[in-house]
């Protein structure tokens, strides 16, 4: 069996690279890639390591399965998987830039990713400017002589803004920065950055890519070889690699990643119309609506527009809150991309470190409410909205 990325498609890829039985004197082709417990890799002669593995910090045969596939799914040449999303954005930064770098950011990213920037990295000497990346000259102006990366997330978390993938790579490629996309809200089966003209792609596989809220992770795919030798060396040096047992659980939410997306989607785009003629809602924001001032940037760029909408609720915070605990299916909840659907109040809950005027100005107000479309019945899911919608 060979599955080749030029020949095959996406859900072939996901069932099977990575995952080829293996047919080898003593093995015993299974049909999913073992899981290799084993820290440590003994050897017969002190300078050759069998198959090359030596200790599963800096390589492991499950792991290797992982970032093969993930590979493959955004047709990258190179792929990495770390222990959490924001362990693989710590080790891109930490890999390529120095202490007096500057990095140009969207403003709307994972309140989680602008704390590291912040609180973490600005400590370390790295500078950040934040701009609204929906316009790309905004991008271009913020270019200092020490900007060394562009960081985006699209669409925004949790505004579901986008920004033009092709149009920022002119920019950075022009400037010799680097651009990295934060992929999570689409997963590469309905964007894929690197082909338009990204420099690294940065997942938390934690959400779409696992697919079933049990297993934190992160992803690097790359095609750039320097860069890649430089986050395969930090990878090892920092350590905050994806253990064995969470490789296989994300090799398997994967197999099922391209049927979820496109339930997810179907789901999301039913609840983002329910929503949009509902009187107690005053605005949804969805990138398959045609309301969406950036559908169709949407259309152009992306296959699919996700599983994920915001909408704001008419009235106080408290009628937000009093909704939110009213719901009996959607787990109030933070996180995104399981199976389940999940809702949550980004002011105080996913972008609660984000100070409040910060939020105001780019238009996470206190009544903005974000939905992680699961793949119920979505009838359930509209019934369930609708009595705590009433209530
Ligand atoms: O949680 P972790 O796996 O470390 O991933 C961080 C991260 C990175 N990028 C994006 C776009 C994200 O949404 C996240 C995590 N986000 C949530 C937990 C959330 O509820 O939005």
């Amino acid at each position: 069996m060979s599955v080749k990325n030029n020949k095959h498609g996406f859900a072939t890829k996901a069932i099977h690279v990575g995952e080829e039985p293996d047919f080898r004197e003593g093995a015993t082709g299974d049909v999913v890639v073992p899981i290799h417990l084993s820290t440590t890799f003994a050897r017969k002669k002190v300078t050759e390591p069998t198959a090359g593995y030596e200790y599963t910090r800096s390589s492991n045969p499950t792991r290797k399965a992982l970032e093969s596939k993930l590979a493959a799914l955004e047709n990258a040449t190179f792929g990495l998987a770390f222990s959490s999303g924001l362990a693989a954005e710590s080790t891109i930064l930490l890999s390529l830039l120095n202490p007096g770098d500057h990095i140009v950011a969207f403003d709307d990213l994972y309140g989680g990713t602008k704390r590291l920037f912040n609180q973490v990295f600005s400590k370390l000497g790295f500078e950040v400017t934040y701009v609204d990346a929906t316009n790309t000259s905004l991008v271009k102006k913020a270019i200092q002589p020490n900007t060394k990366l562009v960081w985006i997330e699209t669409p925004s978390n949790p505004l579901l803004k986008l920004s033009d993938i092709n149009a920022i790579s002119a920019i950075t490629r022009m400037n010799n920065l680097i651009l990295v996309v934060d992929n999570t809200f689409l997963s590469p089966y309905f964007q894929k950055p690197l082909a338009l003209g990204a420099d690294i792609v940065v997942h938390s596989s934690t959400k779409y890519i696992g697919g079933h809220s049990d297993v934190l992770g992160g992803a690097v795919l790359l095609n750039n070889a320097a860069y890649y030798e430089r986050i395969h060396y930090h990878q090892n040096a920092v350590g905050a690699v994806l253990a064995p047992f969470d490789s296989y659980l994300t090799l398997r939410g994967i197999k099922t990643l391209a049927i979820r997306l496109e339930k997810h989607q179907e789901n999301a785009l039913q609840i983002a119309h329910y929503l949009e003629k509902h009187p107690k809602v005053s605005r949804v924001i969805y990138p398959g609506l045609e309301s969406h001032p950036q559908h169709a940037l949407a259309k152009k760029q992306t296959t699919g527009f996700g599983g994920v909408l915001s909408f704001e609720i008419k009235g106080t915070i408290t009628d937000a809150e009093n909704f939110l605990e009213k719901l009996t299916i959607f787990a109030l909840a933070e996180s995104l991309g399981g199976v389940e659907s999940l809702i949550e109040l980004p002011s105080l809950m996913t972008h609660s470190s984000v100070a409040k005027e910060v939020r105001e100005q780019i238009g996470i107000t206190d009544t903005l409410v974000r939905i992680s479309v699961g793949i119920e019945d979505v009838a359930d899911l509209t019934e369930d909205l609708e009595q705590a919608l009433n209530s």
